[in-house]
């Protein structure tokens, strides 16, 4: 590859030059060829570039269009200015050295007047993909549908009270499927944008629960058919597009999963800024997914504190992502799910080194929380503390609780005649936070 390209003038492939360096479009803590623990970091991280922003993303936002234009978008015939669209792509994700990228069917190639036009324009397009793949050993993480932006899909997908609507969202989804099995894709994504309700005057919440659950099923028989051996994911938002997502966090899509016998067909895609708009931190999303072995990969972006909608930012805060990473090592990591930047440039960062600078930051912060998190499990102070919380279940009357010995009565009889009034003991919430910046700044 050449060291600085016509698509992008004078930007060469990032190299690591570590934190003493002051150059802004290189790597200051992610270098991907370092071993740890016999992985390269490369290989522990996962990172994947998101094609709907980083390359259908122009800076529109719902007061004023576009702003970001970039070179390679010209021409007339929508297939081939996909093609070379593709080419930038791929030649960006080798510079900003990321394995893995993820798409929507309808990012990569145009929609056309019928599914049947649809459908010839992407497989002209995954068939140019699979060259790209081949090529630079970029691999697929994950690809999914678009059952959103099309206003066939305004009241939902498989929720829309129209089967018909229901019928051309299968169509289109068995399409994406063949479309990730042929990539090679290791994960597939749900996320029912409008999978939800307006409001409840002409809903029948129980049936589109029900519509949901059965496409879900179909979903994973036709997987099954083909032989595509993905991983399933959903991927929780409470709301927006819609006012109320059936997915709306990671706990009910739980609930919606066991209800309806998916829950071991699926795993979760986290994303930071959903788990925000849902009223949870990250960590709790994962946490809350873990605990119920479900955790599967993470979109990898931020919110803004003070805007009530989908910011889609990349995240650059060491101290929530260094939590979240203790949380994913905690649950033994994310398998085949990675960290994919669904993350957009502001409407005023139009410069073509603004979206590589974008992406350093995002893979630097998360390469930086990797580490402190190494450091904190390694030292296990937090374990301890946690273990030692929970001491009194580990013997005694506390394991009967725990294994089913104990009931009501023998537990009443236990505190009249031996126990009393428990000793209280302190949290040490502020001891913790203390604890947890010298780790962040030390
Ligand atoms: C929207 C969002 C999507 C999904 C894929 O908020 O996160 O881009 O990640 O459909
Ligand atoms: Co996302």
């Amino acid at each position: 590859m050449k060291k600085s390209s016509p698509r992008f003038p004078g930007i060469p492939a990032i190299a690591y030059e570590g934190t003493k360096s002051s150059n802004a479009l290189a790597f200051h803590h992610y270098n991907p060829d370092e071993v740890i623990d016999g992985q390269t970091m490369a290989e522990h991280m996962r990172f994947s570039i998101a094609y709907w922003h980083a390359f259908r993303g122009t800076g529109g936002d719902p007061f004023g269009p576009g702003t970001i234009v970039r070179p390679w978008e010209s021409g007339k015939d929508p297939v081939s200015i996909a093609k070379a669209r593709m080419d930038a792509a791929f030649e960006f994700f080798q510079k900003i050295r990321a394995p893995f990228w993820c798409f929507h069917d309808r990012d990569i190639a145009p929609e056309g007047a019928t599914l049947a036009q649809s459908n010839k324009n992407l497989d002209a397009i995954v068939a140019h993909a699979k060259q790209l793949q081949k090529a630079t050993g970029v691999k697929l993480l994950w690809g999914t549908a678009n059952l959103f932006s099309n206003p066939r899909f305004m009241c939902g997908a498989a929720t829309n009270p129209d089967a018909h609507v229901f019928a051309y969202a299968a169509a289109q989804v068995k399409k994406a499927l063949e479309a990730t099995k042929e990539l090679g894709g290791e994960n597939y994504v749900f996320w029912g944008g409008r999978e939800g309700y307006e409001t409840l005057l002409n809903t029948n919440l129980k049936r589109e629960q029900d519509h949901l659950a059965r496409f879900m099923h179909m979903a994973k028989d036709y997987a099954n058919s083909i032989g595509f051996k993905g991983q399933f994911l959903i991927e929780p938002k409470p709301k927006e597009p819609t006012k109320h997502q059936y997915d709306f966090d990671v706990a009910s899509g739980i609930a919606f999963l066991r209800t309806y016998g998916l829950d071991k067909v699926f795993k979760f895609n986290i994303e930071t800024n959903h788990a925000t708009l849902a009223g949870h931190s990250f960590q709790h999303e994962i946490e809350v997914a873990a605990a119920a072995g479900m955790l599967g990969s993470i979109d990898a972006n931020s919110g803004d504190p003070l805007l009530g909608w989908d910011t889609d930012q990349f995240n650059t805060d060491v101290r929530e992502l260094t939590l979240a990473m203790v949380s994913i090592l905690n649950a033994g990591g994310l398998g085949t799910g990675g960290f994919n930047f669904d993350a957009k440039l502001r409407r005023p960062s139009i410069d073509l080194e603004d979206l590589f600078i974008a992406h350093i930051g995002g893979m630097d912060a998360y390469a930086l929380a990797f580490k402190i998190a190494r450091r904190i499990l390694a030292d296990g102070k937090f374990e301890q503390f946690v273990a030692d919380r929970y001491s009194s279940f580990d013997t005694g009357y506390g394991k009967d609780i725990e294994t089913g010995k104990a009931n009501f009565k023998s537990l009443e009889k236990l505190v009249l005649t031996k126990l009393g009034e428990p000793t209280l003991r302190s949290g040490k919430q502020e001891y913790l936070e203390n604890l947890l910046m010298s780790y962040l700044h030390g």
